[in-house]
């Protein structure tokens, strides 16, 4: 582990930086990586930021997708880093290159780290946002922070703890939030996209989860496959908030969503209330988080058994 001044002084030395972070990102693997890319920019440093995924929706409302390369990272850089990302298989396409160039590297992660390993590494996982930490950077690099990379920062703080709800909100995240308001983030902006911008087609999700969510003692799910994912005209980013609506239902102290990704590969997310663990469940599973949010993808033959199996797991550490 280094400290946030060692791998501001890695980042001042290097003339040319590329920026990853983990794949279908969200507003917290987007506010790390676009404002170390707009504060990079603002050194006269040669940086790309690759990101490959479509933005979601409200993404592509805040923030301005031009700015991310979806290209191959085919160019040689001095120095590569990942934000928000602990697995390796996250960082998609651009995992080899990240892997290739283990002497240059830099890892900045909320995340209990799985397999990404880089030669200078800051997880704390105290921090409720990777976005903030990337915000310490920013600061230690001496960057003038505007209002537009103000704003990154806090869609990011604010995504990554539900609007200040999840339990992850610590002191340092209302300390950070009035920093970054008074740096001209435009919170307005935020609340509305992220918020308060719901598409039909996430309403149909929406009713589709109400109408076919399960409850087995303390514990509520969802299942959705490829074809019902299809037909509701959607993708599995739809389902993403399905386990934070489900662990908001009294007695529940577990929650889970299963969708299928492609033909027989799951995605699943976990949530739990204060107190419980699913990170544990995540890594039986291969996958991980953090102790109140995780998620795994893993590949079965039918969807219905792997409930089961994960209902067992749940049973069995409860
Ligand atoms: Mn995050």
């Amino acid at each position: 582990m280094n400290s946030l001044k060692e791998i501001a002084k890695i980042i001042k030395k290097s003339n040319s930086i590329a920026i990853f972070t983990h794949i279908n990102p969200d507003f917290d693997a987007l506010g790390s990586s676009m404002s170390l890319y707009y504060a990079l920019k603002k050194l006269g440093k040669k940086v790309e930021l690759y990101i490959k995924d479509k933005l979601t929706y409200q993404a592509d409302l805040l923030l301005d997708a031009s700015i991310l390369t979806s290209d191959d990272c085919s160019d040689k850089y001095d120095l590569y880093i990942a934000t928000d990302t602990p697995a390796l298989h996250r960082l998609g396409d651009y995992a080899d290159i990240f892997n290739n160039s283990n002497n240059n590297t830099i890892i900045l992660d909320h995340h209990t780290n799985y397999d990404l390993k880089g030669k200078y590494n800051f997880i704390d996982v105290g921090f409720s946002s990777c976005s903030e930490i990337s915000f310490n950077v920013i600061k230690l690099l001496k960057v003038k922070i505007d209002p537009l990379i103000a704003t990154v920062i806090y869609a990011g703080l604010s995504s990554d703890t539900n609007s200040f709800v999840n339990g992850n909100t610590t002191a340092t995240s209302f300390k950070n939030a009035n920093e970054l308001t008074k740096l001209g983030a435009n919170i307005v902006d935020v609340n509305e996209k992220l918020y308060r911008t719901k598409t039909k087609t996430e309403l149909k999700f929406k009713k589709y989860l109400y109408d076919n969510l399960k409850i087995v003692d303390n514990i509520a799910y969802c299942l959705i496959d490829l074809d019902t994912i299809k037909l509701l005209g959607g993708n599995k980013s739809n389902c993403s908030g399905f386990s934070t609506d489900l662990i908001s239902i009294e007695n529940i102290q577990y929650s889970f969503s299963i969708a299928e990704a492609e033909q027989g590969l799951y995605d699943i997310s976990f949530r739990a209330k204060q107190g419980f663990n699913v990170n544990k469940i995540a890594k039986e599973l291969g996958g991980g988080g953090h102790l109140c949010a995780a998620g795994a993808k893993i590949k079965a033959e039918n969807i219905e058994t792997l409930a089961e199996n994960i209902l067992k797991i749940i049973k069995n550490q409860g």
